[in-house]
Parts: C-alpha cells; sequence; structure tokens
C-alpha cells in the first residue's frame, strides 16, 4: 500500500525536487547556524555554488562528534520559541544528543510514519499496539503520531512487561504490533510458552527496526506470531523512525528521499561510493527547518539499489542495516558506546581499568553486555566476598545507567588484550 504520491515519482522529478530543496536548505543553515557557516566558509565554498546533487560531494562530512561538541542549541536552525518538541538519542546516558522539532518537522515526521506503516500494510481497520519506549527515545510517538494520521486505533502500552503485552493484545484484538525486534522475540517467546495459540491473538503484522536483527530473527517471529514483520529505519539525529521502510517484497528498505538525500561512503576514505557497494551512510535532510543535517555520517553500513521495485516506489533501497562502522552497539534499541562504560566504571573505581565487552545474544539478537574489567593489583584478591560485592555494584550501576541487563566479571590483571 502505497501512501504518498511522492513516493512512485520518476527519479528525474525526485531528483529535481531534490535539488531544489537542498539549495534551499544550504542557504538556510548558512543563514541561521553559526557552524555551517564556518564550515563553508573554510571550505570555501558558498551555497550557491551547489547546483547539482553531485556538488553535494564537494561539502565536508558532519557527524556525531560534531553534534556532541555543539550541544544543546549550537546546530538549531530555529530560535527555540519556534520548536515545538525536543527528543534525544537513546542511550539512556550515551551522552544523548538532543534534537528539536518545529511545527513543520513533527507534520513530515506524521506523514513519514504513515507512509511506513501503511507500506507494513497497516490501515485504518488496525488496532496498533505501541511497546516502544514513550519519553526522549523517538521510537514511540513517531509511530504513535503516524498511526494516528493513517486512522489506526492505537494503544500506547509502552515498555509493559511482554506477558502485560500479550494480555492487552488478546483481550483488545490487537493487529499490529510496533517495538524492537528483540522485544518482538520476548513477546513472541512468552505466547509459545504461554500456550496461547497465534489464532486466538488477531496479530497479522509487525513493524520493528531501532537494532538489527537478522533474517532467522524475522523468521522465527514471523513463524511463532503468525505475522508479516517489517524493518523500519531511521536515527534520531536525522527524525527517528520514518527514514526508510521495507514494502512488503521485502528487498531493501525504501528511503523517503523527498525529505532525505542518500549517499555511501568509504567509511575510511569517504570516498562516494557506487549504487550496490557496502559502505557507510551518509544523509542530508532537505526539509528539516529545527534540526537540519548536512552530509551526516550514520555509522551504518549499508548499500544502495536504484532498480524499480515491483511494489511502483520509485525510491532508493538501502540494503537491512546489520552492522556500524563504530563501536556503537544496540542492545534492546538502547545505543551503548564503549566510552560510556569506561567513565562509569572509572566513576566507580576512581582511575581507568582496562574492560572488555560481550554481547549476550539471544537468538542472534542482542540482549544484554557481559562486561570482563581487570582487577588493578593494588585490589584485595584473596579476599572473594570483597569482589563479589564489587562485582555486584558494578553491575548494578551499569545496568541503571544503561537500562539494559548487564553481567559484570573481574578478570586477572592483563589478561585483556587490545
Ligand atoms: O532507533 C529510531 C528508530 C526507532 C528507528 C524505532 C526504528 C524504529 P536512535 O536511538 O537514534 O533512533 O538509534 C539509531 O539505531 O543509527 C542504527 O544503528 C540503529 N537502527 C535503527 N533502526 C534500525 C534498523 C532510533 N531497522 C541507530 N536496523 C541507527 C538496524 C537500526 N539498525
Amino acid at each position: 500500500m502505497i501512501w504518498s504520491e511522492y513516493e512512485t515519482l520518476p527519479r528525474e522529478e525526485i531528483e529535481q525536487l531534490q535539488l531544489e530543496r537542498l539549495q534551499a536548505v544550504l542557504n538556510r543553515v548558512y543563514r541561521n547556524v553559526g557552524f555551517y557557516r564556518r564550515l563553508f566558509d573554510e571550505a570555501g565554498i558558498s551555497p550557491e555554488e551547489i547546483t547539482s546533487l553531485d556538488d553535494l560531494g564537494r561539502i565536508p562530512f558532519t557527524d556525531r562528534e560534531t553534534l556532541r561538541v555543539n550541544q544543546p542549541y549550537g546546530m538549531f536552525a530555529l530560535p527555540l520559541r519556534e520548536v515545538v518538541r525536543l527528543q534525544t538519542t537513546s542511550g539512556t546516558t550515551g551522552e544523548p544528543i538532543v534534537v528539536g522539532y518545529s511545527n513543520n518537522d513533527v507534520e513530515h515526521w506524521t506523514e513519514l510514519m504513515a507512509r511506513s506503516l501503511y507500506a507494513a500494510g497497516v490501515s485504518k481497520e488496525d488496532v496498533v499496539q505501541i511497546a516502544f519506549d514513550y519519553g526522549l527515545f523517538t521510537g514511540a510517538l513517531g509511530f504513535h503520531y503516524g498511526a494516528e494520521r493513517i486512522g489506526a486505533t492505537v494503544i500506547p502500552c509502552s515498555r509493559l512487561s511482554p506477558e502485560k503485552q500479550v494480555e492487552l493484545m488478546r483481550n483488545y484484538k490487537t493487529t499490529a504490533l510496533a517495538c524492537t525486534p528483540s522485544f518482538a522475540l520476548q513477546i513472541a517467546e512468552t505466547v509459545e510458552r504461554s500456550g496461547v495459540a497465534p489464532a486466538e491473538l488477531s496479530l497479522r503484522v509487525g513493524i520493528f527496526g531501532a537494532e538489527p536483527w537478522p533474517e532467522s530473527v524475522r523468521e522465527k517471529i514471523e513463524d511463532t506470531l503468525h505475522i508479516t514483520a517489517i524493518d523500519c529505519y531511521g536515527l534520531s539525529e536525522v527524525i527517528g523512525p520514518g527514514v526508510s521502510v521495507e514494502c512488503e517484497r521485502k528487498n531493501g528498505l525504501h528511503i523517503f528521499e523527498d525529505h532525505f538525500i542518500a549517499e555511501v561512503i568509504d567509511p575510511s576514505t569517504g570516498e562516494r561510493l557506487p549504487d550496490g557497494q557496502m559502505g557507510e551512510l551518509v544523509l542530508t535532510t532537505i526539509t528539516k527547518e529545527a534540526f537540519p543535517l548536512i552530509r551526516y555520517r550514520t555509522g551504518d553500513l549499508t548499500s544502495l539499489d536504484r532498480s524499480p521495485c515491483p511494489c511502483g516506489r520509485m525510491t532508493v533501497r538501502m540494503s537491512r542495516v546489520m552492522e556500524r562502522t563504530d563501536n556503537m552497539v544496540v542492545v534492546r534499541g538502547v545505543n551503548i558506546f564503549p566510552s560510556q562504560i569506561e567513565r562509569i566504571l572509572a566513576e566507580i573505581q576512581g582511575e581507568k581499568s582496562r574492560f572488555e565487552m560481550v554481547l549476550l545474544k539471544s537468538e542472534g539478537v542482542p540482549e544484554g553486555i557481559e562486561v570482563h574489567v581487570e582487577m588493578s593489583s593494588g585490589m584485595f584478591v584473596d579476599e572473594v566476598r570483597k569482589l563479589m560485592e564489587l562485582e555486584e555494584r558494578m553491575r548494578e550501576v551499569l545496568e541503571g545507567e544503561l537500562g539494559i541487563p548487564v553481567q559484570v566479571k573481574l578478570v586477572e590483571p592483563r589478561s585483556i588484550h587490545a
């Protein structure tokens, strides 16, 4: 099902629209954001010189570090009185990045999420259970507004326990589920365990994202819940969910190109790569007013495909994201950076310690982390009780700050190799 005529525009028209919008946003950020004015001036580029989509390649990249040093409002292109919403990237402590939306931004986001849900087959007839965390994380509100725009019936249940989710699902005849794939897996396992027959549920479609999930997990969710499971991609810095989505063909995620320009680059050289080659996804927002981003390095690895899709959409497709270029891992939809763990451990111990992080997976999906921390030589090696207490304290603090399951093991000094 196709929600908007923009999704089927012929390629020349999409590209013409992209160029016009790109020129407008470049002028806007040059006028309103000191960071971009300096960036362009230092690169010797004036926005008027960008007269083709190829020229975009002349502009330097931005990345997460750019956003971090300009927190909280340095990258905003509108004064706060024009900003109607703030959200942040996930990572409960991971130096979250604050992003802002104008009224028009919220309107566009709503439309993009309506497109995403509609592509997954969600219509006015559906009862949509939203089991993403409501709050600063962009997942829940993005889906919520989009589902209401379609006219579906929304159950904003946030992160209740899987048992409670299944109970609501059964009682309220939920037909569509939106959450992280790892949570969908937990729900599927709960259904399996509780002996509820999938036929007792009315569920028929799931729309999942916020973390990588292999095909094996899709199959497990689909087979257990008797649904079709659709992948939805996005990142808070760029808008939230609603950057791209699979159609019923499940052959790549259609990028909403009337709002975003996608490039794929070699992460080490920054060179643009041809379609079909794996590299880092770089996105430029061309309609955002409050928090526009130019050539933002997402850190996500993908490849592009511009061949027509039998679904009728003409937009470029990206392959499913399975890996990142940096050390960030996504666990239960929460972005975890090793630097966060390093800081928390240093706060507990009063000094930096060597550590390694191991992903704990269930069915190939990260469910938590195990942190191995080297004991310092001064530690009470012979006092087992004190070591266990320290492990427990580290576990509690890490779990509390990161918001995901954590196990901690103290290991011998110098046993972790870089
Ligand atoms: O996770 C936005 C979102 C919410 C997307 C709900 C889809 C559904 P952030 O917390 O900023 O925003 O995390 C963004 O998560 O750069 C990817 O590394 C990863 N990610 C998001 N969607 C997918 C996906 C939201 N479908 C970061 N597949 C991104 C793989 C994904 N990774």
